[in-house]
C-alpha cells in the first residue's frame, strides 16, 4: 500500500484512523470528501465517531460541523449521526439515522444547491473550514493526489482548510489515472470568467489535486470498497413512467426541437431515472451524451452498448456489481467518462450553454406545475435538493418524474398546492407519472391544471381534484392561479392529523 504513497515527506505522516481522529477538536467544521456513496473517507469518520461517543459518555460535548460533496455512507453519516455526532451538516443526505436527528430536531441542516457550495465556501459564507478529510487514490511523487471515485469539493476543501487528513484507498484502482478534469479556473466576482466548456467531453483542469503539503497533518491508509447500494429492477410503474419520457423526447425529435442524437441527459439518482436510461438503450437515439451530476448503472449500459458517446459527472453511484467493474475497468472506462468538481458538473453557466435534458424525482408536484423535492408533509426533510435545482432551472428541458401516489396509494402526488417548494411553476417544463406525461411549456397556470390533473393523476384522486380546481375556479379571490386557501393542503395525511387534534382539543 505504501506504493501509492511516493512522496516520502507525507508517507513519514503515514498514522492510524484513531491517532489522526485524534486531530479533530470539538466545534471543528470539517470539509469531508463524499458523494452518493462514491469517494466518501471510510475509517477517520467511524474513528471520530468513536471518540465523540467516549467524549459524550464522560459527559463532555462534543460535536462538529461537517461539509461533504452530497450523501456519503453508513460508516460517515450514519456513524456520526448515531452518536449525535452532528452540530451541523451540508448539504445533500440521504442517511436514514441522520435524516431522524435533522428531523427530530437535535441537528442543524443546511440544504444548499450542490453547485453553490464550494463558491458560498470561497465567499465566507459558510464560516472557516478547520479541517479536510478527504479519499483519494494515490499521492503522486510531488504530492500532488490522485483523486478516487468522486470529486465533489473536495478541491476547495483541500484548499480551503487549515489541516489536511489525507485517507489513501488502495482498493481505488489507480488506472483510473486521467479520468479527472480538476478546474482551478474558478475566481471570486468581480474576476469570474466564462467556464470554458462547449462540449460534454472537454477538459478544462489538471488530472490531479494541488496541495500545499505542509496543510497535510495525516495520512491514513484503506483498502475498503465504495459502500453503493443495490438497485431493484425497474417496477411496472418505473417503465411506463420511461415509456412516456421516451415517446415524448423522439416527438421532440420528430418536430425538430431536439437533435437527432438529442442533448446532454442529466439524470437524477434511483430506480425512475434508470429505467428511463434502460429504455434508451432499447430506443432509436444514438451518440448520446451526458452532462450529469452522478453517474449510475443506466449510463454506463449505455456506454457499454455504444449508445452513449462520452458522460461527464462529478461522482459514480453505482450499485455494488456495477462499482465492482467500474473498478476493474477504470482504464477503459476513462475514455468515455470525466469526474469534475461538483460546482463545474453543476455549473448553471455551462448547463444553460449546452442545454441539458434534466430528468429528476419528486416527492409532490402541484395542478401548477411547482415541485418538492425534499419535504414530507411540508416540515420533515427527506433528502434535499441535491443538483435538481442547478439543472431544472437552467436545463433546456426540465423533466420531473414520479409515481402517481406514493405509500401504496395512500397519498396522491399530485396535490392543490405542494406543501413545500424546491422548483418553481417557472422552472418545471414537463411533469410525469406511470399516467402519463403532462407538456407545460408555454401553458398559463389554469391551462397547467389541466393537463396535470387529465395526464399525471391517479384515478382514484382525479374526481378529486378536478372539484378542487372547478371550486377554485368560482371561489378562489384571484383567478391566475386559483386557489381554495383554507382547502389547500387537505390531501395530505399530516394536514388531517392536526385537523383532528385540534378538534379534539
Ligand atoms: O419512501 O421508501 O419509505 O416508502 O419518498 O420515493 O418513489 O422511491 O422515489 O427514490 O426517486 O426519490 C424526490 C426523494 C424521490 C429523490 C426523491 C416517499 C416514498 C419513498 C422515495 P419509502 P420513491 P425516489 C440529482 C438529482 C432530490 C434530489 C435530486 C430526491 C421515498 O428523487 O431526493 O433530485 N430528489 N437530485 O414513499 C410521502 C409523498 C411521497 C412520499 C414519495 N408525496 N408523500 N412520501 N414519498 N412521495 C442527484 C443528486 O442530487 C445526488
Amino acid at each position: 500500500n505504501a506504493a501509492r504513497i511516493l512522496n516520502p515527506a507525507l508517507r513519514s505522516k503515514i498514522m492510524s484512523a484513531d491517532e489522526a481522529a485524534a486531530l479533530i477538536t470539538p466545534g471543528a467544521n470539517v470539509g469531508m470528501s463524499g458523494f452518493t456513496g462514491a469517494g466518501y473517507p471510510k475509517a477517520v469518520p467511524l474513528a471520530l465517531a468513536n471518540r465523540i461517543d467516549a467524549a459524550h459518555a464522560r459527559g463532555e460535548p462534543f460535536r462538529i460541523g461537517v461539509w461533504t460533496g452530497a450523501s456519503t455512507a453508513p460508516e460517515l453519516d450514519g456513524a456520526l449521526a448515531k452518536v449525535n455526532g452532528f452540530a451541523m451538516r451540508l448539504p445533500y443526505q440521504s442517511d436514514p439515522n441522520c435524516r431522524k436527528q435533522i428531523n427530530s430536531g437535535e441537528m442543524e441542516y443546511t440544504d444548499i444547491h450542490l453547485s453553490h457550495v464550494a463558491q458560498y465556501a470561497w465567499f465566507g459564507f459558510l464560516g472557516h473550514l478547520d479541517v479536510a478529510v478527504v479519499e483519494v487514490a494515490a499521492v503522486l511523487e510531488d504530492g500532488r493526489l490522485l483523486p478516487a471515485n468522486s470529486i465533489g469539493n473536495n478541491k476547495t476543501w483541500l484548499d480551503q482548510a487549515d489541516k489536511v487528513i489525507l485517507e489513501v484507498n488502495s482498493w481505488v484502482n489507480a488506472g483510473l489515472d486521467g479520468m479527472h478534469d480538476i478546474y482551478y479556473g474558478t475566481r471570486r466576482p468581480p474576476d469570474r470568467r466564462p467556464v470554458p466548456i462547449n462540449n460534454p467531453g472537454d477538459r478544462i483542469g489538471d488530472r490531479y489535486y494541488t496541495i500545499d503539503p505542509s496543510k497535510i497533518v495525516a495520512v491514513v491508509e484503506t483498502d475498503s470498497r465504495d459502500r453503493n447500494s443495490p438497485f431493484t429492477p425497474p417496477d411496472a410503474n418505473s417503465k411506463l413512467i420511461a415509456g412516456h419520457i421516451l415517446d415524448f423526447l423522439a416527438h421532440e425529435v420528430r418536430r425538430g426541437r431536439l437533435p437527432r442524437n438529442m442533448l446532454p441527459l442529466q439524470s437524477g439518482v434511483g430506480n425512475v431515472a434508470n429505467a428511463v436510461l434502460g429504455g434508451l438503450i432499447e430506443g432509436p437515439f444514438e451518440d448520446l451524451t451526458a452532462y450529469t451530476e452522478v453517474l449510475q448503472d443506466g449510463m454506463l449500459d449505455l456506454i457499454k452498448a455504444g449508445k452513449m458517446r462520452f458522460a461527464s459527472a462529478t461522482a459514480v453511484s453505482l450499485s455494488p456489481d456495477a462499482a465492482l467493474a467500474f473498478n476493474n475497468d477504470a482504464q477503459e472506462m476513462k475514455k468515455s467518462v470525466i469526474l469534475r468538481p461538483q460546482e463545474i458538473s453543476n455549473h448553471p453557466e455551462v448547463i444553460r450553454r449546452l442545454g441539458i435534458i434534466a430528468m429528476n424525482g419528486l416527492i409532490e408536484a402541484d395542478i401548477y406545475g411547482n415541485v418538492n423535492s425534499t419535504h414530507i408533509g411540508g416540515t420533515a426533510i427527506m433528502n434535499g435538493i441535491g443538483g435538481s435545482g442547478d439543472f431544472a432551472r437552467n436545463a433546456f428541458l426540465s423533466i420531473f418524474m414520479t409515481p402517481s401516489t406514493a405509500k401504496n396509494g395512500a397519498i396522491s402526488c399530485i396535490v392543490p398546492m405542494v406543501t413545500h417548494v424546491d422548483h418553481t411553476e417557472h422552472d418545471v417544463h414537463v411533469v410525469v407519472t406511470e399516467q402519463g406525461l403532462a407538456d407545460l411549456r408555454g401553458l398559463s397556470p389554469k391551462q397547467r391544471a389541466k393537463v396535470i390533473i387529465e395526464n399525471c393523476a391517479h384515478p382514484d384522486y382525479k374526481p378529486a381534484l378536478r372539484e378542487y380546481f372547478t371550486r377554485a375556479l368560482e371561489e378562489s379571490p384571484g383567478r391566475h392561479t386559483p386557489h381554495l386557501l383554507d382547502e389547500a393542503f387537505r390531501f395530505l395525511p399530516e394536514w388531517k392529523a392536526q385537523q383532528a387534534s385540534r378538534a379534539a382539543e
